[in-house]
């Protein structure tokens, strides 16, 4: 890939980095470099240098330390403009104002209404919408079947299920659903070109702002509104911080239920013994749940923390201005926590529940609560009602899609039997 950044950045710091491969071709190989290479590894992310942790139990301290910040200012590459928004992954990190990027007391006063709105007992009252929503895309399913029975259960079900309800939450009308889905898929992909995904998100920006206006103007009972109306500890969030939470709650809310939902269906129906367990009542959704969750994270890099002093992690020193990755992937096969067969796909292992896949500390996925309610709806609901669901394509035959943050795929082609 053409990078300008190889140049530029400096050439001791790349050494024996782990090159992440923005076309996804050996996601599990990946994954095993990176656990061997060291509880803090250093990687190149398209000629950029960074730390990543690789382990759940220095990750988890990590995630808890405050000399590490979201806040970009804070990295040595982007003040020194090694890094500029001509980077492609610069969207992960520069994304605006919001509970995603800032930290301390402004940031409990951008993410409590969200935190809040998602409590598990909250998604209780949207329960029956997520369920309908299931079923109607259930009947699209079995409605865009082609000749050969084959149908695309990403596109059709897997994809617009998290968009339905992320919509439904935070009051986006479905006549959007359609352009958001394409400008997501182009920001992630690795193959559009970096001028282009700078305009998608110029696009987007206005598209929220207007939303969040035309709320202000006439607010409703959705999570926008809220966000508006509220006031934490006496103060107004500001409209850019409005628009920051709510283009991270769609962009978040509907990416990584996808990779969650299907990486579920893909895992069982690689391990028939496992599904038959699950369907016999032996074991619960739930644990099919957090077990794909801990093997098959769909967030596979989170981008980024910096420095604000110089961090110590066992031999190795995270200096004053040098970024932070946690890889999650990494850290939900890590031997220490889950054992030597940490690489197996077992829903009955005892330490199913015990993974980090929605991060720690102040900045845990608000979402999680959702994204589990939304998964134990869709994948009962869809082998319930396709009971002899199979792949169409062998497994080895499914490939990722070239984004290096989210573990998806391009498409996941199944015959419902
Ligand atoms: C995408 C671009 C944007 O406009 C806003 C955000 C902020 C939230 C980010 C999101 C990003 C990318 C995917 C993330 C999400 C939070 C959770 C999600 C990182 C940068 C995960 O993959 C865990």
């Amino acid at each position: 890939m053409n990078c300008p950044h190889t140049a530029a950045a400096p050439a001791d710091r790349g050494a024996g980095a782990v090159v992440i491969d923005p076309m996804v071709q050996d996601l599990d190989g990946e994954t095993a470099r990176l656990r061997d290479a060291g509880v803090l590894a250093r990687i190149d992310l398209l000629g950029v240098p960074a730390w990543t942790v690789t382990r759940h139990a220095e990750a988890r301290q990590l995630l808890l330390d405050p000399r590490l910040v979201k806040d970009i200012d804070a990295w040595g590459l982007w003040q020194s403009g090694v890094v500029t928004r001509a980077w492609p992954l610069i969207g992960m990190i520069d994304a605006g104002r919001s509970m995603f990027t800032v930290d301390g007391a402004e940031h409990r006063r951008l993410r409590t209404k969200t935190s809040q709105a998602l409590t598990p007992r909250r998604l209780e009252a949207i329960r029956p919408e997520i369920e309908k929503f299931t079923q109607e895309l259930l009947d699209a399913l079995d409605a865009a079947q082609g000749d050969d029975g084959v149908v695309d259960l990403k596109a059709v079900f897997a994809q617009p299920l998290p968009m339905r309800v992320v919509g439904m939450l935070m009051g986006v009308d479905e006549s959007q659903h359609a352009m958001l889905t394409r400008q997501y898929k182009a920001f992630f992909s690795m193959l559009t070109p970096q001028d282009e995904r700078l305009s998608l998100l110029a696009e987007l920006d206005v598209f929220y702002t207007d939303l969040v206006r035309e709320k202000t103007a006439r607010p409703t009972d959705d999570l926008t509104s809220a966000l508006i109306l509220a006031e934490e500890g006496g103060e107004p969030l500001t409209e850019e911080e409005v628009v920051g939470n709510l283009k991270a709650m769609v962009a978040a809310g509907h990416e990584t239920t996808i990779g969650l939902v299907l990486n579920a269906v893909r895992a069982l129906l690689s391990h028939p013994d496992q599904l038959r367990k699950v369907l016999a009542g032996e074991a619960g959704w739930d644990a099919v749940i957090e077990e794909t969750l801990r093997w098959d994270t769909p967030t596979t890099h989170l981008l980024m923390r910096f420095a604000t002093e110089d961090v110590t992690v066992g031999d190795e020193v995270i200096r004053k201005g040098e970024g932070l990755v946690v890889s999650y992937r990494a850290i939900g096969r890590d031997i220490e926590q889950h054992g030597a067969d940490a690489d197996a796909f077992d829903i009955t292992r005892p330490t199913r529940n015990r993974h980090m896949t929605f991060g720690h500390g102040p900045h845990i996925c608000p979402g999680a609560a959702l994204s589990r309610v939304e998964a134990g709806i869709a994948l009962p609901a869809l082998f319930t009602r396709f009971p002899g669901l199979r792949l169409a394509v062998p497994d080895e035959e499914i490939t990722k899609l070239p984004v290096m943050t989210q573990n998806d795929m391009t498409a996941f082609p199944v015959l419902l039997g």
